[in-house]
């Protein structure tokens, strides 16, 4: 399994050659990085250069700026606290973001928004700060680092603070972005409509603003512990912006190439979660349609990790057959009834179940089922149901798990598996794992007990091959 852009082990390099220049840095001042500058509005200051990890300002002698009678009228003046503010960036480092935390006692703002006492934002480009009084407007902060937000729409502009480039997937790039107001941290996925599509036709759920609304709004009010949280979503003409939750721990595609291939236990426990995700989209009538590992993003580098499936929905903002085509050709991941419509009939939620069987596939063996690199096209394979266990690591894995991913990549989607059997499959019933999961998910007890409880019930018919 590769993906392109793997990034290289140059960490060790790095670390030792930092450790040159800092032996270098000890004999000779180092330059100070300018990060920023605040330009005096009202206030009698020209510019100030921020070159500092912190900018304090008030009244006190000890700050970095000390406001006197020269600066600002007495009026003004007397409302100062003695450390009215302070500008913070980590390490001078650009890429970082820059807060702003009110210290007074008479207000700190943020275009024309107070802070709060002791409160925090994000300080951005072009911010008017005030103090002491809404209208009297000190400062304007420029933000020296480049500026990420350039062609980005208002409406994200306006209350996130763009920042560093968190990766690229087929639909296009992740940007970490930080709500302005609570500093909290989102991943920003920018979708381009016709990258996919290859054409410049727009989606046909353009045409109706009122349904993207909608769809927009189902997708927010989605709560699961592991589907990816929307906070956010901007519908442009040829662009979604979605706003998602920001999960630390990458997608489930590198850690198997980093981990070659995953243990059943870990595998099971992902599984268990994806599942679970999944059931939740079914019960209220979504089909994710496009389940892959990139698709699938953990919330921490740990194995025993909370997972998060993500890019549900994505299939009605984007043009209809998008998951049928991907950039790389052959979508390996779809079912076959998706490959033999052309992906442009409707199909049921037995879509995902090929797909999670597809997933569950390639942790256990860090191998895909249907490859081009199998002697015959990926498609034939597909729409033929036609895989086998060739990976040595099957040989440790099993029966009951090979088991499932038979009955998940049954051909038919009729006698393939709901999601509602998959959880109760044998593989799954395993407590140690379903502890660490109802950990890792926060389940109330009542709603494992439930789960655990359905094991107790005779198995449901399930189809066979
Ligand atoms: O390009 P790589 O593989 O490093 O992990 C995702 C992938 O990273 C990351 O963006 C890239 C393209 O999908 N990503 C996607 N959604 C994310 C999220 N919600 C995310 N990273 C953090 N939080």
């Amino acid at each position: 399994m590769a993906r392109d852009g793997t990034q290289g082990g140059t960490q060790g390099a790095t670390q030792s050659q930092a450790s040159n220049i800092w032996t270098q840095v000890e004999s000779q001042p180092m330059e100070r990085i300018v990060w920023g500058r605040l330009y005096g509005k009202n206030i009698k200051i020209k510019s100030l250069d921020l070159n500092n990890d912190e900018f304090k300002a008030g009244r006190g002698e000890a700050n970095d700026l000390v406001l006197t009678l020269k600066d600002l009228p007495e009026k003004i003046l007397t409302r100062i606290s003695k450390v009215h503010f302070i500008i913070k960036r980590a390490n001078c480092e650009l890429t970082n973001p820059v807060y702003i935390q009110d210290l007074s006692r008479n207000g700190t703002f943020v275009n024309n928004e107070k802070i709060g006492t002791n409160n925090m934002r994000i300080l951005k480009n072009d911010d008017v700060i005030s103090i002491a009084h809404p209208t009297y407007k000190a400062f304007v902060f420029k933000d020296l680092s480049p500026n990420e937000a350039i062609g980005l729409p208002e409406e994200i502009t306006k209350t996130y603070s763009v920042n560093r480039k968190l990766g690229s997937g087929a639909y296009g790039l992740v940007r970490l972005v930080y709500e302005t107001r609570t500093c909290q941290q989102f991943a920003m996925k920018i979708v381009k409509k016709n990258m996919l599509a290859g054409s410049a036709r727009p989606s046909t759920n353009l045409s109706d603003p009122e349904r993207v609304l909608n769809e927009a709004k189902i997708m927010k009010n989605l709560t699961h512990p592991c589907v990816v949280r929307m906070h956010d979503i901007v519908d442009k003409p040829d662009s979604v912006y979605m706003v998602l939750e920001f999960m630390r721990g990458g997608d489930l595609l590198n850690r198997i190439i980093s981990k070659k291939l995953l243990s059943e236990e870990t595998s099971k426990l992902y599984f268990y979660q994806m599942c679970h995700a999944v059931k939740y989209l079914h019960d209220r009538g979504i089909t994710h349609r496009d389940l892959k590992p990139d698709n699938v993003l953990l919330e921490s580098g740990d194995e025993d990790t909370l997972l998060k499936v993500s890019d549900f929905g994505l299939s009605k903002f984007v043009q209809k057959d998008s998951v049928m085509r991907t950039l790389c050709g052959t979508p390996l991941y779809v079912a076959p009834e998706v490959l033999i419509t052309g992906g442009r009939e409707a199909y049921t939620r037995k879509v995902d179940i090929w797909s999670l069987g597809v997933v569950l596939f390639t942790c256990l063996s860090g191998t895909l089922p249907f490859s081009d690199e199998y002697g015959s096209p990926a498609a034939e394979q597909i729409k033929k149901g036609k895989f086998a266990y060739r990976h040595p690591a099957w040989k440790g894995i099993s029966q009951r798990a090979k088991l499932l991913i038979n009955q998940m990549l049954i051909t038919d989607p009729k006698k393939r598996p709901s999601i509602d059997d998959v959880l109760q499959a044998n593989w799954l019933r395993d407590t140690k794992v379903l502890q660490k999961a109802k950990q890792l998910m926060k389940l109330d007890s009542m709603e494992i007990e439930e789960v655990e409880n359905n094991f107790l019930e005779p198995p449901t018919k399930r189809s066979r091959r």
